[in-house]
């Protein structure tokens, strides 16, 4: 049988707000927002990496992630299962999950494997890389796979196409190793190679970057990338665990900026209120993560 409730004595309940309310509502706010603050410093991304065999997929992740996580080969197809590596937690918090998949185009009934493999696994990632080899040209196989994975998908990650062995890409006898970068020539066939990629695959330019894994080569580039295409409660969590030397101040900032204006869109009308405290609380507990070192510059931002 439905009852009625009697509806609560207004006279009773809705009193004027006191101040004291009114602080203990922003302090209640306040605590909120340092909590889940938390969450997004502590968040761990998972991150794939996609791509034919020998692409140099396994070599990125090491270079990106500083740490020898995913095994290399010289000959065979190397990454048959995929590898789920979670590097840089500390304490069951934080550090990233990459998704090192075995390479498609290895032959017909493994491509057909490889891709139902992506495609189960795009859902649950937040971004995907997608390395092409500079002096490949045989694209059939990353193009059927790219349109079978990323077309039928609503709920797909953020893509980036990486273009990778560029120090391979012809003429290779030009490769300046003082300076760690492409020659003249080189860097003429690397464009040229980026807008190949991005017309076949119908991708803007922005979305591919091209890299060497061994040489060191325009990584930094890549992860600013990275931060760029995530959303904003992400961005902090790909700075926090790429090699420092891959960590430009741009991604740096990008990251923070993304930090920082989740923070604000959480206070909403109170941000004038809560500002104070809060960039000074949320300044103390992010000091591990490494946002204490551009403080000055946040501060001045907000
Ligand atoms: N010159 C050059 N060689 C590279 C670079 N990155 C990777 N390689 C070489 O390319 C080969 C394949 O690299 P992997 O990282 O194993 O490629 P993968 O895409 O993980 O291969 P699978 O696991 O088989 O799909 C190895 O011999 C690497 O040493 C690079 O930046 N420059
Ligand atoms: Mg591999």
């Amino acid at each position: 049988m439905e009852t009625t409730l009697n509806p609560p004595d207004m006279a009773e309940t809705e009193q004027p707000q006191t101040t004291q309310h009114m602080a203990e509502n922003l302090k209640q706010l306040l605590e909120e927002i340092k909590q889940r603050v938390q969450g997004m410093l502590s968040y761990t991304p998972k991150v794939g990496i996609f791509g034919a065999t020998g692409a140099g997929k396994s070599s990125l992740c090491n270079a990106l992630f500083g740490k020898q996580i995913a095994k290399i080969s010289d000959v065979e197809a190397c990454t048959r299962h995929p590898q789920e590596i979670l590097i840089g937690s500390q304490n069951g918090e934080g550090g990233i999950v990459l998704v090192d998949v075995p390479g498609i185009g290895e032959d017909q009934l493994s491509h057909e494997t490889y891709i139902e493999l992506y495609k189960s696994l795009a859902p649950q990632l937040d971004l995907v890389l997608w390395a092409i080899r500079a002096d490949d040209r045989a694209y059939l196989a990353d193009l059927d796979a790219y349109a079978r994975v990323f077309g039928e998908q609503d709920d797909a990650p953020p893509v980036l196409f990486v273009v990778t062995q560029v120090d391979d890409m012809k003429p290779t006898h030009e490769w300046n190793h003082e300076l760690g970068a492409p020659g003249a020539t080189q860097q003429d066939n690397i464009v040229r190679k980026e807008h190949d990629v991005s017309s076949r695959f119908n991708i803007p330019t922005g979305k591919i970057i091209s890299v060497s894994a061994e040489q060191n080569y325009n990584l930094s580039a890549l992860v600013e990338r990275m931060v760029a295409v995530l959303p904003n409660e992400k961005k902090l969590s790909i700075t926090r665990e790429a090699k420092e030397q891959n960590v430009s101040q741009n991604a740096r900032e990008d990251a923070e900026k993304g930090m920082w204006t989740v923070i604000r869109e959480w206070a909403g009308e109170k941000w004038e209120h809560i500002r104070e405290p809060l960039v000074e609380g949320i300044l103390t507990i992010a000091t591990p993560y490494g946002i204490a070192k551009v403080a000055k510059w946040v501060k001045g931002w907000l």
